[in-house]
């Protein structure tokens, strides 16, 4: 004789109003017992409802994205006869102990004491391996908490805690193979302590689910249970989410293993879930486009879709079939600018914009100050004078003077000012530290001798090392105008190329004026063009008429 047996949402301690963001279970299926039917999804913790009754799910009573509480019926099941049915979950709120206690509470009473935690009716499996343990001898631990992860070759299962207190003991170590009952930790319980029962206990009584540690391995959402559901068996497949990724415990400790992010990898399991192999996958992909999972934008994004760069593997071609080759190593100073050019290039939403400076009498300034000052030996550049404008503009315009903190922008009170300095091994950027603090006199000075310690290798850490700001002068070189890179974490930077005379129209004629061309760089995260337009103005002015530069 059939009956409808309705499957509820058991005791999940203090959630209520909890989304159901997973169905697994629709009319016209035949399910098991402990079969997960919803995922529920609070802000703190992601939970499975497995079933507590066996046969064909004759009604399904809430959709995805209800919000459901404890006792809130989710499906209604025939029993295929009278031997499947599991007995209808506790009714009475008063008899429900909390969250997910047994009916038969064996262990220690609440005075507290030491209480032996063990692994449960864990199905037909035996000497199952310990893979991971989640606590050590000192933890103070909840009941429900995760405590290991066992995996035999058909199942991987969280075995939680049915004791809530400070571990004593840890009984078992990774490898340790284990079967129902074996003590995996003793936990000492305070005086009014929580104690499940020990897990082990008559079939009918134990009724702890499965845990899933989260992507980073804390141990997550417990999967609560049917009060008076048949002894949990572990649910191998059973979909859990942490956060919104759906793998296995054991998915996890590999993904852990090999240091790969779930959050980026592609799932192609059954609903979405990721398998092992799509972890392979990730890091077979990452291994061949020469990125390492985790550690740059590009490896991050390979494998998802959409979501980043998914780059194609770098072209390999034989240049040898196309003519005659020549094969050098890349300068150490080269292969460490290259990442960083990358990174900063892939990551800063940079845009560049640029200006003319009339620096017709600061050059001829700069002459006349220069033949006054041979003999002394003192020579000022034209470097020298940006470097010091550039400052001024800082303090003008002191975004420009930030790095992003995550979410903080961090605001320097000092005026570093790097440069780039060209050198036959390639590019250092070394720093005059202090420059609002000197006179152009002396960053002149400072900049050319930085300048001869980079050409001759000479240059250490710390001269390399504080900048907030960083010009890049190609006015020795020529050019027009150039995007330079954003040098991360400053979020602006400022090229020059060579100034030329230009003929610029006053309002009667045109004048001959010398112009230096301008590039500002800046990261448009903390930069907003009309703000980078008015640094550039600002400082174009001051290039112009540098004794606003002391105003
Ligand atoms: N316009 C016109 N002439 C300029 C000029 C400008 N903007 N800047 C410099 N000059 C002139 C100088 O006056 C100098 O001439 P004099 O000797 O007659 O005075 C000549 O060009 C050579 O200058 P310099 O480049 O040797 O010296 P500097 O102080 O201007 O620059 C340094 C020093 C270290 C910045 C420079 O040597 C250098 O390495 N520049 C390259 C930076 C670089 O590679 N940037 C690109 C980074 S992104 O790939």
């Amino acid at each position: 004789m059939s009956q409808l047996i309705e499957v509820k949402v058991p005791d999940i301690g203090d959630f209520d109003q909890v989304p159901v963001i997973e169905l697994f279970v629709k009319v016209g299926d035949t399910i098991k017992v402990d079969d997960a039917i919803a995922t529920l999804e609070s802000d703190k913790a992601t939970m499975d409802v497995p079933s507590s009754a066996a046969g064909v799910v004759k009604e399904v009573l809430v959709a995805l994205g209800d919000k459901v509480a404890e006792g809130t019926v989710l499906i209604k099941v025939e029993a295929a006869g009278a031997a499947a049915a599991a007995p209808a979950p506790a009714p009475a709120p008063a008899a429900a102990p909390a969250a997910p206690a047994p009916v038969a509470a064996a262990a220690p009473a609440a005075g507290g004491g030491i209480v032996e935690v063990k692994v449960p009716d864990i199905g037909d499996f035996t000497d199952v391996p310990v893979i991971e343990l989640f606590v050590k001898v000192g933890d103070s631990i909840k009941a429900e908490d995760a405590i290991a992860t066992l995996e035999s070759d058909k199942a991987t299962m969280d075995v939680p805690s049915s004791a809530t207190g400070v571990v004593k003991e840890v009984l078992v170590q990774l490898g340790s193979k284990v079967s129902e009952g074996s003590v995996l930790i003793k936990v000492e319980t305070g005086a009014g302590a929580t104690v499940a029962a020990a897990p082990a206990a008559a079939p009918a009584a134990a009724a702890s689910g499965p845990t899933t540690p989260l992507a980073d391995g804390a141990p997550a959402a417990v999967a609560p249970v049917i009060a008076a559901a048949p002894a949990v068996a572990a649910a191998p497949s059973a979909v859990k989410l942490g956060g919104k990724v759906h793998a296995s415990p054991s998915v996890r400790a590999f993904a852990r293993e090999l240091g790969v992010d779930l959050g980026q990898v592609k799932a192609t399991g059954p609903k979405n879930r990721i398998v092992q192999a799509d972890v392979t996958a990730f890091v077979k992909g990452a291994m061949s486009t020469g990125v390492v999972p985790g550690k740059t934008v590009a490896a991050a994004a390979v494998g998802s879709l959409g979501g980043g760069l998914d780059l194609l593997p770098w072209p390999k071609v034989d240049f040898a079939k196309f003519g005659a080759i020549d094969v050098k190593p890349l300068s150490r100073i080269k292969k460490i600018s290259g990442q960083n050019l990358a990174r900063n290039w892939a990551m800063i939403p940079a845009v560049t914009y640029h200006e003319d400076a009339d620096i017709t009498d600061l050059e001829a300034f700069r002459v006349q100050m220069n033949k006054e000052f041979e003999k002394s030996g003192k020579k000022l550049t034209m470097l020298a004078f940006i470097i010091k404008a550039s400052v001024r503009a800082l303090q003008e315009f002191p975004e420009f003077n930030t790095s992003l903190d995550g979410d903080n922008l961090v605001y320097k009170k000092y005026f570093n000012i790097a440069f780039a300095a060209d050198t036959p091994n390639g590019l250092v950027v070394p720093v005059i530290k202090d420059a609002d603090k000197k006179s152009v006199f002396e960053i002149a000075a400072e900049s050319g001798n930085l300048a001869k310690l980079a050409r001759d290798g000479k240059l250490k850490p710390a001269d390399m090392s504080g900048a907030c700001f960083t010009i890049s002068s190609l006015g020795g070189i020529g050019g027009t105008y150039f995007a330079p890179i954003v040098n991360a974490p400053e979020v602006a930077i400022l090229g020059v190329n060579k100034s030329v005379m230009k003929p610029v129209w006053d309002g009667k004629a045109f004048v001959p004026r010398l112009t230096l061309p301008m590039s500002l760089t800046a990261d448009h995260r903390v930069i907003d063009g009309a703000l980078a337009t008015r640094f550039n103005v600002y400082l174009a002015q001051l290039l112009a008429d540098f004794r606003r530069v002391m105003l």
